[in-house]
């Protein structure tokens, strides 16, 4: 949601009555980031680098290789995010069945913050309930898996056509914490060949917790392991805590590119990434995440184990689902986790402990190599 710019406080009188009439810009808003900084935020398309258009891919390529990022302009129709948008607030905004949420991986209801926004964002996209989430469902995986998405996903990765492998649909700002998406899921013929774009449902405010990047992280630090004391199962707390350490030593950059409805921004699996904390209230963020591997390639969970995945076909690419709600026996589990969520968080955590546990016995996982292609 677009709020409008406070206009800054002019003076009438005096001098400044004298001066000839100039037209003020409104300076670029400032906000604090993970490491006790603040960045300016560029709160339109005139404030911040024009990037790419769709069919600008070479340059879009290499933009990509030396900075680990880069933004296409309009490479969503407006029209499309305007039915993806219409479709949550018809079917998903006032459902009450509970829903696997991106936060704590956790089947949970809808929550909404007080400006009433989504606060609870949406895990997996792909696994909803066709019933009940049909529209929306088909909106955001079409949005995601356009033959323009196809085209940009395969040329900045470069090893041939991509699939989707995982989504996320955000409302309100919610303030991820920095991190490299490698750690959470990668592709198992090697480290840095997984690329996520970031979907631009709206024109998102300054305010709204920006995305933001750290251009060139995917070069300048290695990749964090998920492993030892950093584990997701044990340490995940060190984890986030080591990522912004490593960004204080590495004085690393953050850029929040300015995002209007249909723009996409994509970054690799070795790039550091988050969202900024909400600066102001009364707005949204409304947004899709979407990650792809090369076709050919496995999803590597956690550094630790190749997760096989059932594709389904959508506009032609494959889309990898977890979790299909379509499948009686995963409702059925949705069932339990949303009756018993301490004991279900419980259960899993202890699995995932096990499977470090198991990977440390098998003295580490399969180290895959480092990728060819970022
Ligand atoms: O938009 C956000 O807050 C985080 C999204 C993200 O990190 C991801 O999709 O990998
Ligand atoms: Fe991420």
């Amino acid at each position: 949601m677009l709020r409008r710019p406070v206009a800054p406080a002019v003076e009438t009188g005096g001098a400044a009555a004298l001066l000839p009439s100039v037209q003020q810009e409104d300076p670029p808003m400032q906000v604090a980031t993970p490491l006790g900084t603040a960045i300016d935020i560029p709160n339109s398309l005139a404030e911040d680098r024009p990037y790419f258009r769709p069919e600008q891919v070479e340059e879009a390529v290499g933009y990509y290789r030396d900075e680990g990022y880069v933004v296409i302009r309009g490479l969503l129709q407006p029209e499309l995010c305007d039915a993806i948008r219409a479709a949550y607030r018809t079917e998903v905004r006032p459902s009450s069945t509970p829903i696997l949420r991106q936060k704590n991986m956790r089947y949970e209801r809808n929550s909404f913050d007080q400006d009433g926004f989504l606060a609870n964002p949406i895990f997996n996209v792909q696994d909803l309930e066709t019933r009940r989430f049909g529209r929306f469902k088909q909106n955001a995986l079409l949005g995601l898996t356009q033959p323009s998405l196809a085209r940009m996903t395969a040329a900045l990765i470069g090893a041939g056509p991509t699939k989707l492998i995982q989504s996320m649909f955000f409302e309100a700002p919610v303030g991820t914490w920095a991190h490299q998406d490698s750690y959470y899921q990668d592709s198992a013929a090697g480290i840095g060949r997984c690329v996520a774009g970031w979907y631009a449902l709206e024109d998102v405010d300054a305010a709204a917790g920006r995305f933001y990047v750290c251009p060139h992280s995917h070069e300048t630090i290695p990749v964090l392991r998920n492993a030892g004391e950093l584990d997701f199962a044990t340490g995940h707390d060190r984890y986030r805590k080591a990522v912004v350490d490593t960004m204080r030593e590495h004085g690393m950059e953050l850029r929040a590119p300015y995002m209007a409805k249909g723009d996409v921004l994509f970054w690799s699996s070795r790039t550091v990434h988050g969202s900024l904390a909400p600066s102001g209230r009364g707005v949204s963020r409304t947004s899709l995440t979407a990650h792809y591997l090369p076709q050919a390639d496995e999803m590597l969970q956690f550094h630790t184990r190749i997760r096989k995945q059932k594709t389904i076909p959508v506009n032609g690419m494959p889309v990898a689902q977890l979790h299909d709600q379509d499948v009686l026996r995963n409702r059925l589990v949705r069932g339990i986790a949303a009756f018993a969520p301490d004991s279900f968080a419980a259960a899993r955590k202890l699995a995932m402990q096990g499977l470090f546990m198991a990977g440390r016995l098998r003295g580490g996982m399969a180290t895959p190599r480092p990728a060819g292609a970022k």
